[in-house]
């Protein structure tokens, strides 16, 4: 009946277009057909139509791009991804989106192009970063295919190192004491590797006094501290980056230096001579006054007299030497002391003077005749 049926598997993406030559011939013994005028054969062509019985597939497995945190901006073209469709038509257009969302990636959904949806700054590490694209054609039904897109994302050195904001900044130490232990000073660093890599050194190590371990920041003192030579100093701690161009910290310490009883109490002078007229009721007659260079409590000076304590007297606080009684030259016409000075508990800290109080006569008995008559 003319009726022209396909007994095989009919594929369009194998051949799309048949051309067939048709004979109409009778079945009569010998077999006739037309002739002319009639025609016998026609010729019919056959386009095959499409259905979407392809999925898109990518031109790689997988895709990967690197970029660098430094030179990242958004709106930078990453890299594209490319998808192709054996279909034709509707069936092979084909939509690229992003599966994971992010607002660090973007992508063009018509050309698969990747871009940058940020300056990518937040990122503070080296970090890889994993897109699966898809890819999808816009036929019925709709098939997909996705891709990997791995991106490396290099961190730059955009982060100085940070001192904590706990660490504490006034610290005392005692002096004298051979290597002392003030702690360690360390920072941290939010980039990797070398980017985060610290170390450490003291602006001004006052000619050794002070020295910090350049890998932990650990401060010691390397000389005795002497508090009557320096009381305090002002020491900055620098913690630098190895990255290029190096990025800094700063923190600046305030040391106190304790005071320790080194020093004795001093006279001005090792001797002291003075004279005092005779018969006059007890006063004053020197003050000699001691210096201690320590402070505080390690500078407090008592005194004492060793020798003629009937005769005379010394404040115990305040140094002065009093006579107790009137001194009579016809008797006695010298005397001579010691007066101490001295750290009270600290018998070895002290200091002495030689006192000489020389007595002046007084013409006080008029002339005597030897006789009482002649
Ligand atoms: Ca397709
Ligand atoms: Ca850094
Ligand atoms: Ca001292
Ligand atoms: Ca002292």
């Amino acid at each position: 009946d003319g009726v022209l049926v396909a007994n095989g598997y009919i594929d369009r993406e194998t051949k799309d277009r048949y051309e067939l030559l048709l004979v109409a011939s009778d079945n009569g013994v010998p077999q006739r057909q037309f002739s002319v005028p009639y025609q016998s054969f026609t010729y019919v062509s056959i386009q095959v139509s499409d259905v979407n019985d392809n999925p898109p597939r990518f031109t790689k497995a997988h895709y990967s791009a690197s970029v660098r945190v430094a030179t990242a901006k958004e709106g930078e073209s990453v890299l594209s991804v490319s998808a192709t469709d054996l279909d034709v038509g509707i069936n092979s257009v084909i939509l690229y989106s992003l599966m994971n969302h992010t607002d660090d990636f973007r992508i063009n959904n018509h050309t698969g192009e990747i871009t940058l949806g940020s300056n990518l700054d937040h990122i503070t590490a080296d970090t890889v970063v994993t897109l699966i694209v898809t890819a999808a054609d816009q036929g019925v039904p709709q098939l997909t295919a996705n891709g990997k897109v791995t991106v490396r994302v290099n961190d730059i050195n955009d982060n100085p190192p940070v001192f904590s904001s706990l660490v504490q900044t006034k610290l005392s130490a005692p002096e004298n004491a051979a290597s002392l232990d003030l702690g360690a000073f360390s920072a941290t660093d939010l980039d990797t590797g070398v980017n985060a890599l610290i170390s450490y050194s003291l602006q001004d190590d006052f000619a050794g006094e002070f020295h910090i371990d350049s890998s932990t920041g650990k401060l010691m003192t390397k000389k005795p501290l002497d508090r009557e030579l320096m009381d305090s100093y002002e020491l900055k701690i620098i913690a630098a980056d190895s990255g290029k161009p190096s990025q800094s910290a700063s923190l600046v310490l305030s040391i106190t230096v304790e005071d320790v009883n080194d020093n004795p109490p001093v006279f001005p002078q090792k001797s002291y001579s003075v004279t005092v007229k005779e018969n006059l009721p007890p006063h004053v007659i020197l003050s000699a006054a001691a210096t201690d260079d320590d402070i505080g409590p390690n500078a407090v000076i008592h005194y004492t007299i060793i020798g003629e304590t009937a005769t005379f007297h010394v404040g115990e606080l305040s140094g002065t030497i009093t006579t107790l009684h009137p001194l009579d030259y016809e008797s006695r016409s010298q005397y001579t002391f010691i007066l101490k000075a001295f750290n009270p508990g600290e018998p070895d800290l002290e200091d002495t003077a030689d006192i000489t109080v020389t007595v002046e006569d007084v013409n006080e008995e008029g002339p005597v005749f030897e006789k009482p008559s002649y």
